[in-house]
């Protein structure tokens, strides 16, 4: 059986939930507080080097680390990663941009601003994550303007990497009243039969 270790406000880890719930993968989560320097101890540093979460603790003992790769990783062979060459490469593009370009500022915005109170010695840092976190979502926002997903017509491992933290925004300072094709996909990613709300999964 799987191990995840995490914490479910971790929007990074999250997607990782979100992809096992969709796939009925049987796992068990091993709560590691990203608030109290539990990503910091030996023990963890052993699973990744890095220091954070999401990792997966594959049955062999093998750990593996960075949330994109867990969900490649689970996905391969399932309907939320295409076999063909251009659209799994597509899926690639969009995850890179996801933690080149949104995660930083996106999920960077609502840590300092939900989880650090918004010191005024981070505002300026937080004004600085808001211009660059609208950039992303107008990318997406010019995407799914013209498709219902990311990638081809249908929701894959993409849409979960980026409704991790688009759907809550907001917690980060974004409005997303004008991003109405953005607000229409998360209406269609949270309504998939197979979905797990945030919230629902910190339940288990
Ligand atoms: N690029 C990494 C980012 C992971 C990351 O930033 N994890 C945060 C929680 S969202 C963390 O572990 N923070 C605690 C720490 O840095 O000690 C991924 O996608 O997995």
């Amino acid at each position: 059986m799987y191990r995840v270790y995490g914490d479910i406000r971790s929007g990074n880890f999250y997607k990782v939930k979100l992809l096992m719930h969709h796939l009925d993968t049987p796992h068990e989560w091993v709560k590691v507080d990203v608030l109290t320097g539990e990503t910091k101890t030996p023990e963890h540093l052993a699973r990744n080097p890095n220091g954070r979460i999401p990792v997966l603790e594959l049955p062999t003992g093998q750990f593996l680390w960075e949330s994109n790769a867990i969900l490649n990783y689970l996905a391969k062979g399932t309907e939320y990663l295409p076999e063909d060459r251009w659209l799994h490469a597509t899926v690639l593009q969009w995850q890179f941009f996801e933690q080149n370009s949104h995660e930083p500022f996106i999920a960077g915005a609502r840590f300092v601003a939900k989880f650090l109170g918004l010191p005024d010695e981070l505002r300026a840092d937080f004004e600085s994550k808001q211009e660059k976190g609208k950039r992303a979502l107008e990318v997406m926002e010019q995407q799914l303007s013209r498709t219902d997903y990311l990638v081809g017509d249908a929701l894959t491992i993409a849409d979960i990497s980026f409704y991790a933290y688009t759907h809550i925004a907001d917690e980060g300072g974004f409005d997303l009243a004008g991003f109405p094709a953005i607000r229409r996909w998360i209406g269609r990613v949270s309504s998939h039969p197979r979905h797990l709300g945030m919230a629902d999964a910190a339940a288990g």
